[in-house]
């Protein structure tokens, strides 16, 4: 009897040393990133352009994929959706190839979205593309393999938010409508997320990074950060954790992210929150839509996409641009198009834009700057002026010359200022951009 509860006892202490040893070793509640990790983060500044990807069962409805929220659908008849969902089309290859047309660096997909859906291959739950649809591939696997292949990183969005799990209880501010009994074991949720992590940092080789979303829906919840990002960091100390909560970042973060709007602006309402000491990064549409929307055809111009990347860039932060893909797997043709005609643009055009830093002049409504080593990139998007003038650099400026044609461009430089002569504005060129070269001695200082 004794001996019962002795060994009881060393049992007992023995798990409990496990737990805390493999919470001390993978929860971060102060961080410092690897070598690999600011590398990473090197990288994906240089990298300024990214492909997004909304996909999952939502899109057979054409309707975005907030469909089954908006439309308030309770989670049997959301689930009829599975069984249909067979995407002929899908070609990974493809995929990664207009991708990399376009000049995108890396594609950040969704893995799951907030129906809870997994599109990839998970013992965590049956609710996945495997075992629900007669498709049964793990696309996020064909995804990963052929971004591998042809050298385009591979991140994975990861809703936080579940309108279909058991135990994500108590609700937040969404899902009330999915039809779930009001119970739920919260801390089961947050193993369930960390084991699907798990998978995904282990079974898909090299992985860029997690683009966390909907951690929104339950602002004041017990998320237990530091535990999720330790095991991500621990199983791939350079992935990039991209956290979408609309707030100041947490430790463990390696990304300041910005929804629809460039880093210091909040048009879209969502962002609020002052900018960090972290890579930048923003994301938006080529229409108006994440998902497949079937009647938005609000598409947005390839001048005002190229706009939109170039004030990016300016503002020190790279833009995710965002694709939804049709049921059927493909893209839509008004977004190919586009991204054919943004990868032209950067091949002529692409040495203002990658590897660069914002540069030394703020932005401004006629434009932004970007740097790299001893060239400033002046990008004029917006003015039929006859010239524009910024602060005065901190660098002599050697030369200055339109980046199109290497034509000289007459400039100035006095107390007040920098002062360049424009050529006649040519409703042809998105981006005029001039290229001003420094004294390498000095090289200029970012705008922030
Ligand atoms: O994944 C994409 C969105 O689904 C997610 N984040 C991006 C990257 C997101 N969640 N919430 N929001 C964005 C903002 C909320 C927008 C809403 Fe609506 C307005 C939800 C309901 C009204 C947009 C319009 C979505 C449905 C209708």
């Amino acid at each position: 009897m004794k001996l019962a509860a002795h060994r009881t006892l060393t049992i007992f202490l023995t798990t409990l040393a496990l737990i805390l040893f493999s919470e001390l070793a993978y929860s971060q509640p102060s961080y410092t990133p690897s070598q690999s990790n600011l590398e990473a983060r090197k990288w994906f500044q240089d990298a300024k352009f990214g492909m997004f990807l909304h996909w999952g069962i939502y899109s057979e409805l054409g309707d975005g994929e907030w469909v089954m929220e908006v439309r308030h659908m309770a989670g049997s008849d959301y689930q009829k959706l599975a069984p249909q969902f067979y995407p002929v089309k899908f070609d990974p290859k493809q995929w990664v190839a207009v991708a990399k047309a376009a000049g995108m660096k890396y594609i950040t997909v969704t893995t799951r979205h907030h129906d809870g859906f997994s599109m990839f291959d998970t013992k965590q739950s049956d609710w996945n593309i495997v075992q629900r649809t007669p498709y049964g591939k793990d696309a996020i696997r064909m995804l990963a393999d052929e971004c591998h292949k042809q050298g385009i990183r591979i991140f994975f969005y990861y809703s936080q938010l579940d309108w279909h799990h058991p135990d994500y209880y108590p609700l937040g501010s969404t899902g009330w409508g999915a039809g779930r009994e009001r119970k739920g074991d919260w801390n089961r949720y947050l193993d369930f997320m960390n084991g699907q992590l798990t998978e995904l940092f282990s079974n898909y080789g090299e992985v860029g990074g997690v683009w966390f979303d909907g951690m929104w829906d339950k602002p004041d919840a017990d998320w237990q950060l530091s535990k999720t990002y330790g095991v991500i960091h621990h199983l791939q100390p350079q992935a990039l954790i991209v956290a979408n909560h609309h707030k100041r970042p947490n430790p463990g973060e390696d990304v300041q992210t910005f929804e629809r709007d460039l880093p210091g602006e909040n048009k879209a309402g969502l962002s609020g929150q002052s900018v960090a000491d972290l890579p930048l990064e923003s994301s938006d549409t080529i229409n108006g839509s994440w998902g497949y929307n079937l009647t938005d055809n609000k598409f947005k111009t390839t001048r005002e996409l190229v706009h939109y990347l170039v004030r990016a860039a300016g503002r020190n932060a790279n833009l995710l641009l965002n694709v939804g893909p049709m049921p059927n797997g493909e893209f839509p043709p008004e977004a190919v198009s586009r991204l054919q005609e943004i990868g032209k643009w950067l091949q002529q055009y692409g040495d203002s834009i990658y590897g660069t830093r914002g540069g030394p002049a703020p932005p401004a409504s006629w434009g932004v700057s970007t740097y790299k080593g001893d060239r400033v990139f002046v990008h004029v998007l917006d003015t039929d002026g006859p010239s524009i003038a910024l602060p005065k650099p901190s660098a002599k400026v050697l030369s200055a010359s339109l980046l199109r044609d290497g034509r000289k461009i007459e400039f100035a430089v006095s107390e007040f200022g920098l002062l360049l002569k424009l050529p006649p504005s040519d409703p042809n060129v998105f981006d005029e951009v001039i290229v001003l070269n420094v004294e390498a001695a000095s090289p200029p200082k970012p705008s922030r």
